[in-house]
């Protein structure tokens, strides 16, 4: 059997395959707002940072990491389990100081990781991807290394504020005393599968790529971007690693309190992206994903890493080899949660209301879909800006607002240059229909979508059943099909009048940026 565990902004998920028998034997899940009241954290982050800094409590993710393998280990024996792997939200570090390594490798079954494992962080909440805070950082990354465009050409990205160099830096010029006592710097993935191995362990190239510091040529950290971004980073930063290299056996924490097996053995933890794009059975270039998350994500395989010139998107490593392109909007579920909420509606009436508006003035009703700061284009919007022809029902004002996420995100993916045959639609809000059926309209592409929902946590499984040797495409091919009835054509009629409400829109974008 193998183990994947996603730990994602909202919640921390793990999902059980048994291979032999072609099926999940197991899910569990904590929801971070529903199940942990006590961190006041209602969508998995700390509320009111100020200047655009989004931090959360790693020590959150420790406690659902207990939680999750308690509901586990009530369903099934883990000591079946021969591997396990697993994927974090991306972007967001975790600053441990020297105790870290000796507490993880001795950790008692008795108490919880929490308990253990508060003293050993240097900066107690972690920054997260949601955060936009370090523009400052950012430019000086990029001056110092000679411009965005080498930024770029060596890491896959500009200079990003979400990405975790800059956000190092930020924590270097703020806290020096703190950064120095800083043994590793982990990502939210590295942290998480450090402590279930007891041991630090590498962080994987297709996390590792969004951070603005490994070299996308030979996969290694660069010595220039380092040095631009904090001083002795090299020492802070474990080396970079494949996520299909088991590194070392379940640390006896795990043996001892859930009955883990001693050879189970730990796979370096990758990104909530790179694992979904398994999880999708996307990993050969062809397909285009859409993962609809607290934030909404295009991607897509690729074989060499193509950047996009208006420095956007990115480029990831793909698990399976090669790399991935990805745009992330950061005004996904949160802005759709937003509407929700503001037009007191459930999440049934707010696709009823998708499906029922009328499409015959598709193009003349506009809506940029951002409630905050968005990062695809990069503008800090306060609300959502509306341009109505006609009484806007909420059932307009909800199909508008649909429309706006996917006509910014087919103008974000132009520089991809892939004209989607066929769309596979993932996360929380994909099995609705009233959305699924805007995603085919805009995009004028079939959308389907698979029977597993939580693509990254079955990505994650994937990953641990082929580093232990099993054949990925066999896999995917009975793990990652799709669910039959999920097909939903475009409405071919809608195609010329999509094309202009793209040039609307991006009208009334650049009015406002
Ligand atoms: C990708 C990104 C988000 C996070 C959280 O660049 O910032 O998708 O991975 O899901």
């Amino acid at each position: 059997m193998f183990l994947g565990f996603d730990s994602s902004t909202q919640s921390f998920s793990a999902i059980v395959l048994a291979v032999d028998q072609n099926k999940i034997i197991a899910e569990a899940s904590v929801n971070f707002g529903n199940d942990f009241p006590h961190y006041a954290a209602p969508s998995g982050f700390i509320l009111g940072g100020a200047s655009g800094e989004v931090h959360a409590d790693p020590m959150m993710w420790l406690e659902a990491l207990d939680l999750v393998l308690g509901k586990l280990s009530a369903q099934i024996d883990l000591s079946k389990i021969t591997m396990l792997a697993g994927s974090g939200q991306q972007h967001g570090s975790v600053y441990v100081n020297e105790t870290f390594d000796s507490i993880i490798a001795n950790l008692n079954p008795a108490t919880s990781l929490k308990t253990q494992l508060s003293s050993s962080l240097t900066r107690s909440t972690s920054p997260i991807w949601m955060d936009t805070s370090t523009g400052v950082e950012c430019v000086e990354i990029a001056n110092a290394i000679g411009g965005d465009a080498e930024v770029c050409a060596r890491s896959g990205s500009i200079a990003i504020e979400r990405f975790t160099g800059s956000q190092i830096r930020k924590f270097f010029k703020q806290a020096p005393a703190a950064y120095a006592a800083t043994d590793h710097v982990h990502l939210v993935s590295s942290f998480i599968a450090s402590v279930l191995a007891g041991k630090s362990l590498p962080i994987d190239f297709g996390d590792g790529a969004g951070m603005n510091l490994l070299n996308l040529k030979n996969l290694t950290w660069d010595q220039d971007l380092m040095n631009a971004t904090a001083p002795e980073l090299s020492d802070k930063l474990l080396p970079a690693a494949s996520c299909l290299k088991p590194q070392v056996t379940i640390s006896s924490y795990f043996v001892g309190k859930y009955g883990f097996a001693e050879t189970c053995q730990v796979c370096p933890f990758t990104g909530d992206n790179p694992a979904s794009l398994v999880g999708m059975g996307a990993t050969t270039p062809g397909q285009v994903v859409i993962s609809l998350g607290t934030s909404d994500t295009f991607f897509a395989a690729m074989t060499e890493p193509k950047t996009d010139p208006q420095g956007f998107g990115h480029v990831f490593g793909n698990p399976a080899g090669g790399f991935m392109s990805l745009i992330c909007f950061r005004n996904g579920s949160l802005a759709r949660e937003a509407m929700r909420d503001e037009l007191g509606v459930d999440w049934s009436a707010f696709d009823q209301n998708a499906l029922s508006a009328s499409k015959s003035s598709t193009g003349k009703n506009l809506t940029l879909p951002f409630y905050g700061a968005e990062i695809t284009p990069r503008h800090d919007f306060e609300k959502p800006v509306t341009e109505f022809s006609e009484d806007p029902t909420d059932a307009l004002r909800i199909r508008s607002l649909l429309e706006g996420q996917f006509l910014n995100m087919r103008l974000h993916s132009q520089w991809m240059g892939i004209a989607p045959q066929r769309i596979l639609l993932t996360g929380g809000a994909s099995k609705n229909n009233g959305i699924a059926q805007i995603v085919a309209d805009v995009f004028q592409a079939p959308v389907e979508r698979l029977e597993v929902a939580n693509s990254a946590a079955l990505g994650a499984a994937l990953i641990a059943a082929t580093a232990a040797g099993n054949d990925l495409v066999k896999l995917q091919a009975i793990f990652c099909q799709p669910s039959p009835d999920s097909r939903i054509e475009p409405d071919t009629h809608l195609a010329a009048n999509y094309a202009s409400a793209l040039d609307q829109f991006k009208r009334l974008l650049e009015s406002q940026i």
